[in-house]
Parts: structure tokens; sequence; C-alpha cells
């Protein structure tokens, strides 16, 4: 199983689409967990990838090539992922969206699905979403948790726009926020007055349930 992760991972490092897809059918086959497929094979590779990029080993152009490659292998594990679900809970809705001026969408899309198996009805209001669009959802949809990604430190401050943004609409009170995407820290969590922090999808699911207990 350790072996078929490994080639997962190459075949994203290497954007061979084809392979991705294959290997992650024979994982699911195999009864791989689809968390693990998503965190250890998927996101892996794509920090990996980022590492790469980062000392001039891999170029922009790969990056979006293994970004969609990523998406369509997340495709294929997600009703794996519902279908795995252990425990539910009740259906607590959760409104997630990453800020404006932020295309990174697959981070949070994996926190979205994951937090489907415990029960959360998740409102997905995609990427680069304006902080008045936020505080309408959450006005409209009455979640109980608005969870905010950002990828970009220059993207983060909107984190903390959002967050001001529902206090000045009185949504706090019965809104938590949650932050998270790979700059963020529990640091800027509390400095912007957010609810909680988590560094990746299966903390922020426990963060979530944790949140609404
Ligand atoms: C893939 C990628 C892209 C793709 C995004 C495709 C997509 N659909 O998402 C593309 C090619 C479009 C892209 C574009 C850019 N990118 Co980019 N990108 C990445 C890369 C390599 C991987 C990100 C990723 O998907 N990781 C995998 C996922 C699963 O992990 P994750 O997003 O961190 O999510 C996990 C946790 O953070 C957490 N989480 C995420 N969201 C949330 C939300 C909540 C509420 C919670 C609790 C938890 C949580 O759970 C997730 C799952 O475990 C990173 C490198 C890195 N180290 O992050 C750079 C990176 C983020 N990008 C970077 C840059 C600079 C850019 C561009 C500006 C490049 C350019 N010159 O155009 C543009 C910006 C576009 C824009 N306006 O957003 C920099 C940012 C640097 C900085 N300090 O801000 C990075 C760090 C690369 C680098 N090392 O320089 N990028």
């Amino acid at each position: 199983m350790d072996e078929l992760l490994a080639d997962l991972r190459q075949a994203i490092l290497t954007q061979d689409e084809n392979g991705a897809l294959e290997v992650t059918r024979s994982l699911l086959e195999s009864g791989e967990s689809p968390r693990a497929i998503l965190e250890s094979g998927l996101a892996e590779a794509m920090l990996e990838l980022g590492r790469r990029w980062k000392c001039g080993e891999a170029f922009l152009p790969e990056v979006v090539v293994a970004a969609d490659i990523f998406a369509r292998c997340s495709e294929l594990v997600e009703p794996a992922l519902l279908e795995s679900q252990e425990a539910r809970a009740p259906s607590f809705r959760l409104v997630l969206a990453t800020v404006q001026g932020d295309l990174h969408d697959l981070g949070k899309n994996i926190v979205g699905a994951m937090a489907k198996t415990v029960g959360f009805d998740v409102h997905d209001l995609g990427k680069n979403v304006p902080v008045d669009q936020i505080v309408d959802a959450a006005r409209e949809l009455k979640p109980c948790i608005v969870g905010l990604s950002a990828l970009l430190t220059t993207t983060m401050p909107q984190q903390k726009n959002a967050v001001a943004a529902l206090e000045d609409a009185g949504l706090r009170p019965e809104v938590k926020v949650i932050v998270g995407g790979a700059p963020v820290t529990q640091e800027w969590a509390d400095e912007i007055g957010a609810d909680g922090y988590a560094p990746d999808a299966a903390s922020a699911t426990e963060l979530a349930l944790f949140l609404i207990d």
C-alpha cells in the first residue's frame, strides 16, 4: 500500500494524469483509507511540488497541471470518503470559502470533503470570495461555522477582514470562524480573533466538531 501511495505521489510530481488516476483506483480497490489517499498521497505530492517550485526545480505550468490532476483524483476519492464515514454529527452547517484574491482551493476542498464525512452540511462558496459574500452567506445560511482558507501571505488579511465584517454585522455570537491554509498559524488565528486554526483537513474536522460541542 505504501508503495502505491509513493506511486501516486510520483505520478502527480511527473504530471502523469492517467497514471495518477489508475493508482488512485488501485488504492481504492485495495482498501486503502480515502483519508490516507488524500493526505499521504495527493496532499503530500503537492507539498513536495511546492518545495521544488520554490527552489526552482519545478515551474508554474507543472504546478497548474498537477493541481488539475489532484482535483480529478480527489473526485474519485470523495465518494469512498463519504461511504467510510464513521460518526455522523447532527447536521450542522459549515460554510467554506477561499478568501478574495486567492485561487488555491485544493486544501479547502479536502476540508469540505472530510467535514461531510462526519455529517456537516457543507456549503462551499468557492475561491476568490469577497468578504461581503461571506457575510451574506453567514446571514442567510446561518452556519454554525465559517471556515476560511488562505494560501498566500497577501490574502491572509482577508481572513482578518472577514472576522471583523462578521463582527460588524452582529453575526459573531452565532457563528464560529476557523481559519487555515499553508501560511496560517494558531498565532494568526488568535491575532485576528478567529475561534480556531487547524493545519490539515483531519484536524479541521476535529476542530469543527469540538466547536459545535
Ligand atoms: C497548487 C498551488 C498553486 C495552484 C493552485 C491550484 C488550486 N486549484 O488550488 C496554482 C498554480 C493556481 C497556484 C497559483 C499561485 N500560487 Co500557488 N501554490 C500551490 C502549491 C504548490 C500547493 C498548494 C496546495 O494545493 N497544497 C495541497 C493542499 C492539500 O494543502 P493546503 O492547501 O495547505 O491545505 C491543507 C491545509 O492547509 C488545511 N487547510 C486548507 N484550507 C483550510 C481552511 C480551513 C478553515 C482549515 C481549518 C484548514 C485548511 O487543510 C488542507 C488539507 O490538509 C503551494 C505550495 C505550498 N507549500 O502550499 C503554492 C503556493 C501557495 N503558491 C504560491 C504562489 C506565489 C502562487 C502565485 C502567486 C504564483 C504566480 N506567480 O502566479 C499564484 C497565485 C494565484 C492566486 N491568486 O491565488 C506561494 C505562496 C507564497 C506566499 N508566501 O504567499 C506558494 C507557497 C509556493 C511557493 N513556495 O512559493 N498555486
